[in-house]
């Protein structure tokens, strides 16, 4: 029997390697439903929302390095990915989104949920195309998936839904990816100019973004040789802070003054994999060294001295052998003195004071880092739930941290554990939420209930929007319109199950 392009589209993300499809299904987006009913490789994930879809199929991408999928109907069902697909972007997440469409015939007329997907996802993708024609589809598809894992973002597939069910035609071109990596280290002569100023100084200081992941060993390596002390970015603390005698903690608005002033008092700052975009707390006085795997990121966010396009691994490999090992350790040991006193002042949060009916939250974050297991996957609400998780949820080498980070939206969490528990079931997954946050998508702890997904969510109700609440105080505003009158989040979650 001739093949439709709905079966097509199935078997082309199956042979890829993806197991699930976050979804609401619904007209235009039923021959797809019907396609994924009968091939016994891939999983409908029913969402009540589809922005919990594409938070999911984010973090899916985001913990396995695999291309994630979600899928929204025609108009609003795909309007709804939008946030979702826009942090999938930011992460560096590979993520197919399927936007089914009006019929082709109708395409232009202000027809029943029409949407024009071109321009609506234009800004949250890499590649973003309408297909209409059977012969056109395979080709629109196979770039689809070639784009979102080699530029690690969104691709966009707008289905006008006649063309779901049309037959499918065969092409010549490849109807497979190209899963590629390449080793990228900067030319000897750069490395030597680096090696040449990191030589000639005493204070370097290292700050080591999520590009450090994998290179571990290197970067415990290079701080060693140099006697640097090691600050990390929040999204690089998992893969950076375990194991690691050097590190001194986190920077920015999140972060402890010992990452502060580690930065600040170096002669030299290497930046190590980091597009870190706070420049206010880069030092502008002292001389910055940039490496990272896209190059045009290079001096976007401070001036630099040196700016180098290589994988972190590699680079360091590369350029040990070029440093002389440093003697003296004073700037290293006054580093890691002054972050002793912030950890002690740190715990100081997480002492039980004796107060009846109070539980703080530094300390219930630092109970869940004892009582977590050493490979959890931690998920974090844009608010409050990421100071305390930056603060007080510690790296193992095994565990992930998974947030908002870069697009910084509210109501991350929730979605984000269904995605992992789907894609990692073996591991613990601990969403940690914002009451502001789960009430945003309260409807996707069903979602919870009906795939009966051992997820722990801890929900931080502390009846207000309290980051904003900090902000307004902070900015000498009156706080208004912050404060929220709550259900019984677990007796919710109760009647539901
Ligand atoms: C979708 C979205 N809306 C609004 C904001 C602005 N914002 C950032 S944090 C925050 C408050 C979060 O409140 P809650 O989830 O209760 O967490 P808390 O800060 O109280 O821990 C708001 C409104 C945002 N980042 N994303």
């Amino acid at each position: 029997m001739a093949k439709k392009i709905a079966d097509q589209l199935i078997e082309t993300l199956a042979a890829t390697g993806i197991e699930r499809i976050y979804a609401v299904t619904g007209d235009s987006l039923n021959e797809v439903n019907e396609a994924v009913r009968k091939n016994d490789k891939i999983k409908w994930i029913h969402v009540r929302h589809e922005e919990t879809g594409a938070y999911a199929a984010g973090a899916e991408a985001q913990l396995t390095g695999h291309p994630g999928c979600c899928a929204g109907s025609s108009g609003p069902g795909h309007v709804h990915l939008i946030n979702g697909l826009y942090d999938a972007q930011r992460s560096g997440a590979p993520v197919i989104a399927i936007a089914s469409a009006i019929p082709t015939y109708e395409f232009g007329t202000e027809y029943f949920q029409e949407t024009n997907t071109i321009k609506l996802f234009n800004d949250c993708s890499y590649y973003n195309e309408v297909a209409t024609t059977p012969k056109q589809f395979p080709r629109i598809l196979q770039s689809a998936i070639q784009t979102a894992i080699t530029r690690k973002g969104v691709s966009v597939i707008g289905l006008p839904g006649d063309l779901a069910k049309a037959t499918s035609a065969s092409v010549d071109s490849s109807t497979h990816a190209y899963p590629t990596k390449s080793e990228i280290c900067p030319a000897e002569e750069d490395l030597a100019q680096l090696a040449d100023l990191l030589n000639k100084h005493e204070r370097i200081t290292l700050f080591c973004g999520i590009g450090c992941r994998g290179a571990h060993e290197e970067v415990i390596a290079l701080s060693e040789k140099l006697n640097a002390p090691v600050v990390y970015t929040f999204k690089g603390k998992m893969d950076v802070q375990y194991e690691n005698p050097y590190e001194v903690g986190m920077t920015g608005l999140l972060g402890m003054p010992s990452g502060y002033y580690s930065m600040h008092e170096a002669e030299v700052l290497v930046m190590l994999g980091t597009d870190f975009p706070y420049s206010a707390f880069l030092p502008d006085d002292i001389k910055i060294v940039q490496i990272d795997i896209k190059p045009e990121r290079l001096g976007r966010r401070a001036k630099l001295a040196i700016g180098l396009c290589g994988d972190v691994k590699m680079t360091i490999q590369a350029l040990l052998r070029m440093l002389n090992p440093k003697t003296n350790d004073s700037f290293l040991v006054k580093q890691l003195k002054r972050y002793e006193g912030v950890k002690k002042d740190l715990a100081a949060y997480t002492e039980d004071k004796g107060e009846t009916n109070k539980i703080h939250p530094e300390y219930v974050m630092s109970e869940i880092d004892k009582l977590a297991s050493d490979d959890a996957i931690f998920t974090v609400d844009t608010g409050m739930t990421c100071v305390w998780g930056a603060r007080y949820l510690q790296a193992t080498g095994k565990r992930h941290m998974l947030g908002s980070f870069n697009h910084g939206s509210m109501a991350n969490a929730l979605p984000q554990a269904i995605g992992a528990a789907l894609a990692c079931p073996e591991r613990q997954v601990i969403a940690l939420c914002g009451d502001g946050g789960l009430s945003m998508t309260l409807g996707d702890l069903q979602t919870v209930v009906q795939y009966k997904l051992p997820i722990k969510i801890i929900v931080f109700n502390n009846r207000s929007l309290g980051m904003v609440k900090l902000e307004m105080e902070v900015d000498g505003l009156p706080d208004w319109q912050t404060d929220m009158l709550n259900p019984n989040f677990a007796q919710v979650q109760k009647q539901w199950e």
